[in-house]
């Protein structure tokens, strides 16, 4: 019999993602949406498998809601991919991150305990949760000490499927990703902003890159292989958490230089602090500056997951370089831009 899926979240990058996958897998899949008035789930469109999919009103903040579509379907396997994902506007909203991204995940486990105890549940935990760990190594046993709202929502979460795997015998787990990005990405991510900005600099020949904190680090995969290890987790005997990661990192900065690079120009760095900024060789312009709005209050300055469990359990290992992604990224934008 074919394996039924509810995928929360379905109109983000990850939720477009696995939603293609478990289509390849045969499943019947559900997606879980919440009412917006653009209602977009263009993701879905460009990845050909709109009309494949069920949507089904799904709000975290919401327990009835919650409560009726996991007693109704009785899913075989659930997927919590929706949340307010982005660290930055969390220090503006971190009573709605708490709700959504902390308490939406008690109120999917309350429903499975209660009317679905069957049901094989993932959780998208992060690898913010470590923020400014001590720990050297970065894996499933490093210290957590989160650096924002949101990765202090998400570290709850964490806890709570933890708990109810333990104390009730459920079949949940959660997946300590490292950042994944891709083509499908949301723009304010900085990666996203990156290759958007300066592909349209090319195009265009005006136009400058305004950013942050360009020093720290993270470690950056594509998110249609990370997808891959959400669906291995739930296929095990026994639930277990585990770190996807690239288990390499880099800044903000090489990002920067390794897209324009990519797309032709080449950049030469000056000044310091918020007076630095980059410009272009050849016609000497201003590419790239700093813009002291773009600073978080607080910031993970390092990222370095180490995925020796997923590989050695899971057998997951990642595809795609550091290189290739942004390859990947800028070949999309040039698409679109053309
Ligand atoms: P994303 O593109 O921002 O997608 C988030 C999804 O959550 C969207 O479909 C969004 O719907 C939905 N959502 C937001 N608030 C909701 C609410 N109150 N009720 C129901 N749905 C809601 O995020 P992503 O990059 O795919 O990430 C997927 C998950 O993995 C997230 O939980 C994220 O925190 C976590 N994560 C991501 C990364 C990464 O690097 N991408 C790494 C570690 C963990 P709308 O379209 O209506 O906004
Ligand atoms: O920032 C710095 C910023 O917003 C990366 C989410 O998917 O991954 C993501 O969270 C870094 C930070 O991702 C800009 O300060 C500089 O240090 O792309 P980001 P994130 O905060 O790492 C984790 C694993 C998740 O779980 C999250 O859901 O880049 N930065 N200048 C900037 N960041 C942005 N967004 N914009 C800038 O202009």
């Amino acid at each position: 019999m074919k394996k039924k899926a509810l995928i929360t979240g379905i109109s983000g990058q990850d939720g477009s993602y696995l939603a293609k996958l478990l289509i390849s897998k045969n499943y019947i899949v559900y997606g879980g949406d919440r009412r917006t008035a653009s209602g977009s789930l263009w993701r879905l469109e460009e990845l050909n498998i709109r009309e494949k999919i069920n949507i089904i009103d799904f709000e975290l903040s919401e327990d009835s809601n919650i409560t009726n579509v996991i007693r109704v379907s009785k899913f075989d396997e659930i997927y919590n991919l929706a949340a307010q994902s982005f660290v930055g506007s969390s220090y503006q909203t971190p009573l709605m991150t708490t709700d959504v991204n902390g308490l939406g995940v008690a109120r999917i486990l309350e429903a499975i305990r209660n009317y679905s105890p069957n049901t094989k549940l993932y959780q998208a935990s992060t690898s913010e949760m470590y923020g400014n760990t001590v720990s050297t190594k970065q894996d499933e046993n490093a210290k957590f000490h989160p650096t924002s709202p949101y990765a202090i929502s998400k570290l709850y979460a964490h806890w709570m499927i933890n708990l109810y795997r333990e104390a009730y015998d459920l079949y949940a787990c959660a997946g300590i990703l490292f950042n994944h990005e891709s083509p499908l990405r949301g723009e304010e991510f900085v990666t996203k902003k990156i290759v958007r900005e300066l592909t349209k600099i090319k195009f265009k020949k005006k136009g400058c890159l305004s950013l942050g904190n360009i020093y720290t680090k993270r470690d950056w995969g594509f998110a249609g292989d990370y997808v891959d290890a959400m669906w291995q987790m739930l296929q095990q005997q026994k639930p277990h958490d585990f770190v996807i990661a690239s288990g390499r990192t880099h800044s903000i900065k090489e990002f920067v230089n390794v897209t324009a690079r990519y797309l032709g120009f080449s950049l030469i760095w000056k000044g310091k602090g918020l007076n630095e900024y980059a410009v272009e060789q050849k016609s000497g312009k201003k590419v790239v500056q700093i813009d002291k709005k773009f600073f978080r209050p607080t910031d993970v300055n390092l990222l370095k997951g180490n995925y020796s469990k997923a590989s050695k359990i899971l057998k997951w290992k990642p595809s795609t370089s550091f290189k290739s992604l942004i390859q990947m990224m800028c070949d999309y934008e040039i698409s679109k831009f053309k």
